[in-house]
């Protein structure tokens, strides 16, 4: 049994791409745990109706996948971890950077595991899960612990047919990840646009060099080495027009009324910036934008 935490697009996606049973929820704590029901709509082929169980804890889990949001994944494995057993290893699937650290630093005796994926999931209605793209995603070992499991949670999830590729060292695949979603996701969201158009936007052309200048600094600073701000804008650009029609996270977050996880990517620049003594004001003031923008949506 696969359990997963975090019922949101991207968990649908690996629910709904494992062989039938195999997956189940992790419940909220405190509400009625019941079956998650939805239809699942393929890259390609038909959509077809999806139903996962809530996991009963007797059984223990082989593996534990966490798909919840970076801002709610320490809360949600405090709540979670003390009913699984230790030796089950745990795959974090958030975006940017900083809940990883924090979710190792406090349970490093466990196989802690981080991916990152290049899989485009979405939920245009709550009970539809669509798969709107097809990409790859990369796991390693983030603890001791995990470092020898690897094999161990790759082939599991490799019944999935979502391609997978063993990393051993997943951090610069971390920051990579973190550059395309700092260079995308707040444009998308200041500008309530999908990712391709951005490219033309006077807001992103105006920012998009310094913004890559200072990612350049912070990554040689943090040890990733040297990417030139031309090479990492191309990187950049190069996604936005594979994904031009896609909703960002960060636009799906803002347009819902959720908190964002700018904290853990423009956000977690400018703190990391702060520690190096680099300035980042292109970053800060994404950051502050955004938080702007959901603090303005939020309703309660
Ligand atoms: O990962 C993404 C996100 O939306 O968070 C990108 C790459 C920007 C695709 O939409």
């Amino acid at each position: 049994m696969i359990a997963i935490l975090g019922a949101g697009s991207l968990g649908r996606l690996w629910a709904a791409s494992l062989p039938p049973g195999r997956a189940a929820f992790v419940p909220r704590p405190g509400v009625p745990s019941d079956s998650i029901r939805y239809q699942f709509q393929p890259v390609t082929g038909d959509a077809f109706p999806v139903e996962i169980p809530p996991l009963d804890y007797e059984q223990s889990p082989d593996l534990l996948l966490v798909t919840t949001k970076a801002g709610d994944t320490l809360d949600a494995l405090c709540a979670t971890l003390s009913r699984i057993p230790a030796s089950t290893p745990t795959v974090l699937f958030q975006n940017g950077l900083g809940s990883q650290q924090a979710v190792a630093d406090t349970w490093p005796e466990r196989a802690i595991f981080a991916a990152v994926t290049t899989e485009g999931a979405n939920r245009p209605a709550p009970d539809i899960a669509v798969h709107a793209g097809q990409g790859e995603t990369w796991v390693g070992p983030l603890t001791p612990a995990a470092e020898t499991q690897l094999s161990k949670v790759i082939r599991p999830l490799a019944e999935s047919g979502l391609t997978l590729h063993a990393e051993a060292d997943v951090l610069p695949r971390l920051w990579q990840k973190l550059v395309i979603n700092a260079g995308i996701n707040p444009f998308t969201a200041l500008l309530d646009c999908p990712n391709g158009d951005i490219l033309n936007a006077p807001l992103f052309r105006q920012w998009i060099d310094p913004l890559c200048q200072e990612i350049a600094t912070l990554m040689v600073a943090s040890g990733q080495g040297l990417t030139s701000p031309e090479q990492l804008r191309q990187n950049i650009e190069a996604v936005a027009r594979k994904t031009a029609a896609n909703t960002s996270s960060m636009r799906a977050d803002v347009r819902a009324g959720r908190i964002t996880e700018i904290g853990y990517i423009n956000g977690y620049l400018v703190n990391l910036g702060q520690t190096l003594n680099i300035a980042t004001p292109v970053n800060q003031m994404l950051t502050e934008r955004v938080q702007q923008l959901s603090d303005s949506q939020t309703t309660c």
